[in-house]
């Protein structure tokens, strides 16, 4: 990896809900700075069974051809499970859904720029009994404790700069939100992931609300936790960061920092 690499910029990118006519827009202003690689923390909006939603995979992925980029995306809870279950049985590595357009299994790895992510997908849907068990809603859109277990079992071994989730960690003080056992217990588990992974940033979404917040693991490392907004809600959707800053060794976060005083290797794009 040269330093040149250090230097570019990555976009995350909220729950974007097959909303084509925001996302592609951000991917165009994203591509004008300079970046080359999306990640979207799940509830990207996959449904490749569900016309007039199954379309947007494909638009996604004809404006990422033409610009030479590349989109990840990890499974929120509002995706077609059994589909992305099936396209994924057995992957150790992202899965290429459509050109340019690649889904990251739990607790698969991958890397950007030396960068080394790990995607952990999964959410309860407070809206679950407005769904259809099998059409649009799984029990299995969850993260099951056996599988937060093992992933940080298995990810502890290895080094890991950044876990994209679509739930955030128990840690993690969001505004405003209200109790419920299924949410609480969830975020649990990605306390479990938390604890095993170490990671130096958790990036993910799922709340519809923008919050950033460094947090402690049980061994006090500092992980930096930023939860993304949603598609409609323009620049609190997304985060731009520099390789360089998502890099485990190095300077790791040790200081939340105060409202407008953003760390160091954050650009925020206009709207
Ligand atoms: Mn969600």
């Amino acid at each position: 990896m040269t330093d040149g690499h250090l230097s570019k910029p990555i976009l995350f990118v909220g729950d974007t809900h097959a909303d084509a006519s925001r996302l592609i827009p951000r991917i165009n202003r994203a591509h004008d700075e300079g970046v080359e690689y999306v990640v979207q923390v799940g509830d990207f909006g996959y449904w490749p069974r569900h016309p007039p939603l199954s379309g947007f995979v494909e638009q996604v992925s004809r404006v990422l051809v033409e610009s030479s980029m590349t989109l990840y995306f990890v499974r929120g809870n509002h995706e077609d499970q059994a589909e992305l279950a099936r396209l994924a049985a057995g992957a150790t590595e992202p899965v290429e859904l459509a050109p340019r357009v690649c889904y990251v299994p739990d607790g698969t790895g991958f890397a950007l720029y030396g960068v080394r992510l790990l995607g952990v997908g999964g959410a309860p849907s407070i809206d679950r009994r407005a769904r259809t068990k099998g059409y649009d809603w799984w029990p299995a859109e969850v993260l099951s404790r056996r599988a937060a277990n093992s992933i940080g079992a298995v990810a502890a071994r290895t080094e890991v700069d950044v876990v994209v989730a679509h739930d955030c960690p128990a840690e993690t003080d969001l505004p405003g939100l209200l109790p419920w056992a299924a949410g609480e217990r969830h975020r649990r588990r990605m306390s479990r992931v938390l604890r095993g992974v170490r990671p130096a940033w958790w990036i993910s979404g799922h709340y519809h609300l923008r919050h950033s917040q460094v947090v402690r693991s049980r061994a006090g490392e500092p992980c930096r936790v930023e939860v993304l907004s949603h598609e409609g809600d323009g620049p609190r959707a997304q985060l731009i960061v520099e390789a360089a800053a998502l890099r485990r060794r190095g300077d790791a976060p040790q200081a939340e920092p105060g409202p407008g005083d953003p760390p160091a290797g954050i650009i925020r794009l206009a709207r």
